[in-house]
């Protein structure tokens, strides 16, 4: 078993193979192929149509800085909305958040969830039990076009633009997407790896212009989504967020009283400053 992997197929030219020590699940669902297995240095991680989705190691990078991130440079949300996210590992940091006061989390695929809660607990580490949150099984995409609340922040957690996850990449979802938020929200977006998918950057970051008086994205490494820093797109009508000072994100981050591991108010304020390759993308 021990030469067993698993490839990764997102790039053409380039693909990355896992070493599989343990394969726990590898099925499809109704939306998608499904593997969850164990690798040396990744610990458990999930693919989805053969592309890594999370693994135990480096997923609080990842769920971290999209969730503080918008969420304490908001300064009082009390309603998130996460679409997609199945695994809980978004659900889980968002509720670290005490002034957090319903956060609605909308996946398409049950089989996540169950499979996520199973073989990867460690993600929603409880999570879905909190009475604050509120789980729905929907297309996002269909979801924000008639939803029951607005919400202070929006987080897209979801898979790239092939599949279940392309809708959620569309002018129309980002446009039902804003009249979601409350005045002064702020919708934050997995928008790849820039260095390899420019154009998903570029797309994204047009469409949120158009619907938003501020548009941009940060960034953070995510060693599992190779090719360099991940871009997360940002989108709110509040330009003044994306600047917060360093002394304000200070003070929210200690009364938070959340431990991380990555997300730090400084690697918040240096995250949004682009290189000229990612910014060339931006506008
Ligand atoms: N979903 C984002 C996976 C994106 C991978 N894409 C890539 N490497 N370009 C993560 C789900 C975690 N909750």
């Amino acid at each position: 078993m021990a030469d067993q992997k698993f490839t990764e197929t997102l790039y053409q030219g380039w693909q990355a193979d896992y070493r599989c020590d343990e394969v726990y699940f590898d099925s499809a669902t109704d939306h998608q192929r499904l593997v969850i297995f164990k690798n040396p240095i990744f610990g458990r991680m999930m693919m989805l149509d053969g592309v890594t989705q999370t693994t135990e190691a480096d997923e609080f990078i990842y769920h971290e800085m999209l969730a503080h991130v918008p969420i304490l440079a908001h300064g009082d949300a009390k309603k998130v909305l996460i679409i997609g996210g199945g695994d809980g590992g978004m659900l889980r940091e968002v509720l670290r958040h005490t002034s957090v006061e319903l956060c609605t989390m909308v996946e398409i695929d049950p089989s996540v969830v169950e499979l996520s809660k199973q073989y990867l607990p460690n993600h929603s580490a409880g999570a879905f039990d909190d009475p604050r949150t509120h789980l729905v099984f929907d297309d996002g995409a269909a979801f924000v076009k008639n939803p029951p609340h607005t919400y202070d922040v929006m987080i897209v957690d979801s898979t790239d633009p092939i599949g279940p996850g392309e809708v959620l990449f569309q002018d129309t979802f980002y446009a039902n997407a804003r009249r979601c938020l409350n005045p002064g929200g702020i919708l934050v977006t997995q928008n790849g790896v820039p260095f390899m998918q420019p154009d998903e950057l570029k797309n994204t970051v047009t469409h949120l212009k158009h619907l938003f008086a501020d548009a941009s994205c940060y960034l953070a490494t995510i060693p599992t989504y190779v090719g360099g820093p991940m871009a997360m797109g940002w989108a709110t009508d509040n330009a003044e967020l994306r600047h917060i000072d360093l002394d304000v994100l200070d003070a929210r981050f200690k009364s938070a009283e959340i431990k991380t591991r990555y997300y730090a108010p400084a690697v918040h304020k240096a995250a949004f400053a682009l290189p000229g390759y990612v910014s060339d993308n931006v506008g």
